[in-house]
């Protein structure tokens, strides 16, 4: 069998790279790395291994897991990248072919791979109670090797989980450690079903409550405080029947409302209060707290679908910049009987990939970062950001924007604290340059203060990383188990 990409955006900068890597002891090019810094940063790279054997294939989604980690440890850093051994990359590297077929689509696969496992373990990587978590929204959450990325297989928290899918954006309550977390499709491709688990600091599930969602849709993030869980149901809508004839798994749907329901932190499925707004896409949270009454949860909302690629339900055009994201707070009032909430504008560009500093997650909060889409009279070229900023919420600093430079990409900003009892927003920046001339990648450690100062370093690396979604900071006392509290080590 002849093994060919085709020439989609399979090429060039962002090419699959198929190879694993393991590199000791990284150039640092410029500055000095903070050599209190111990931890690691991880991302999840989707990078197929083998061309796809449908048409059309939403490729950006249905990519395998590349997990890829910076490890830090006395001012030096080694690289670790290693494809996630899902059960689907296992039967396929078997075969020595793609056995799995369109995204979100199992009767399009080959016989030989009916009932596996589809999950790709492409999104994002979590480290808690001791593990370390490869997780891809439509499937079991995979558990990974913390130090050397090996894959030790499915995990589904010793039985608790019997969600058939793992939500990518958990939150851990920055207060108590404890992990917040769903399942939506939890009973099955296209089911309505959401399931939420809460697992105490030590990984222990001690909550599971399930509901009906008013329709079916893609979940992917959901909105934490003190005292409440929000789900955002957006119509990016779902059906079997469409699975089932071929067409896209996931249409946008001009017409229907979003609903975000609310349930009471370790609430039952029968106490979820549905506030409903107008039509729009959710795309990922910023942050969110409550003050017993107020839910304030900001998120990053489209007038449709980010995913150009997933078509309207009724065959109408839209326009590219319809799929824009913009930053917004949405408050809704816990004693309010209409069941509406009200948003106001965070952030004038186009932005997503929102990250905050991790230690007030479900807390106020004021620092967030993001990767904006557009900054006017520029132009937006390749397929990676090209802009990360940082903001104040609460617009009592300027927000700072960095320009990664002419055929560059830059990716999702990620916070890391220069101590444990730093100040909210006092540490450093993490995030990957792609010079697409040279072919290469650098990590840059920047002071999150000042993202426009000369980086605090630039570490090199002699090979491209393919651009990506999430990427996390894990401190080294994460990382060997001994706590859920994000912070430098
Ligand atoms: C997202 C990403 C996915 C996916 C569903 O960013 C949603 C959103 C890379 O895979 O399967
Ligand atoms: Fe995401």
């Amino acid at each position: 069998m002849n093994i060919r990409f085709p020439n989609n955006d399979f090429k060039s900068f962002e090419a699959p790279m198929r190879a694993e890597i393991e590199l000791t002891g990284l150039e640092v090019v410029q500055g000095k790395v903070p050599k209190n810094l111990e931890g690691g940063f991880f991302r999840l790279i989707g990078d197929r291994k083998w061309p796809a054997f449908v048409d059309n294939d939403v490729f950006m989604l249905n990519e395998d897991g590349m997990a890829s980690c910076f490890y830090f440890k006395d001012g030096k850093v080694d690289f670790r990248m290693r494809y996630v051994r899902t059960p689907r990359f296992v039967a396929e590297e078997k075969a020595g072919r793609a056995l799995f077929g369109h995204y979100r689509n199992p009767f399009s696969d080959d016989p030989s791979v009916a009932g596996l496992s589809r999950g790709t373990a492409n999104v994002t990587m979590l480290m808690h109670g001791g593990k370390l978590l490869a997780l891809k929204e439509d499937s079991p959450a995979i558990e990974l090797n913390p130090f050397t990325l090996e894959t030790i297989g499915e995990y589904d928290w010793n039985g608790k989980v019997t969600a058939k899918a793992i939500t990518a954006h958990p939150k851990i309550d920055a207060k108590t450690g404890e992990l917040v977390f769903f399942g939506y499709c939890a009973a099955g491709p296209a089911t309505r079903d959401i399931a939420y688990y809460e697992a105490d600091s030590e990984g222990n599930v001690t909550h599971e409550a399930w509901f009906h969602a008013p329709y079916t849709c893609m979940v992917h993030d959901i909105m934490v405080t003190q005292n409440y869980v929000v789900f955002p149901i957006t119509p990016l809508r779902h059906e079997l029947e469409w699975i089932k004839r071929s067409e896209p798994a996931f249409k946008w749907d001009p017409h229907e409302s979003v609903y975000l329901g609310v349930l009471p932190r370790k609430g039952r499925g029968d106490q979820i209060r549905w506030f409903k707004g107008p039509n729009q896409c959710h795309g990922h949270t910023v942050g969110a707290y409550d003050d017993g009454r107020y839910i304030y949860a900001d998120n990053t909302f489209s007038k449709r679908s980010f995913f150009h690629f997933f078509p309207n339900v009724d065959g109408s055009q839209f326009k590219p910049t319809d799929a824009m994201p913009y930053m917004k707070r949405v408050v809704i009032d816990m004693e309010r009987s209409d069941n509406s909430f009200v948003e106001q504008p965070l952030f004038e560009y186009p932005c997503e990939l929102p990250r905050i500093d991790t230690r007030f997650e479900t807390l106020p909060y004021s620092f967030a970062t993001m990767n904006l889409l557009d900054v006017p009279g520029q132009e937006r070229v390749g397929r990676g950001f090209q802009w990360i900023a940082t903001m104040d919420v609460n617009g009592a600093k300027p927000s700072k924007i960095l320009y990664a430079g002419d055929n560059c990409s830059i990716g999702e900003p990620q916070f890391v604290p220069a101590h444990d009892n730093a100040a909210e927003g006092d540490g450093y920046i993490m995030t990957v340059v792609g010079r697409h001339e040279q072919m290469r990648s650098e990590l840059l450690i920047l002071d999150a203060s000042d993202i426009n100062a000369p980086p605090v370093a630039t570490v090199a690396l002699p090979f491209r990383l393919r651009s990506t979604g999430h990427g996390y900071w894990y401190g080294g006392r994460q990382l060997r188990g001994e706590t859920n509290f994000p912070g430098a080590w």
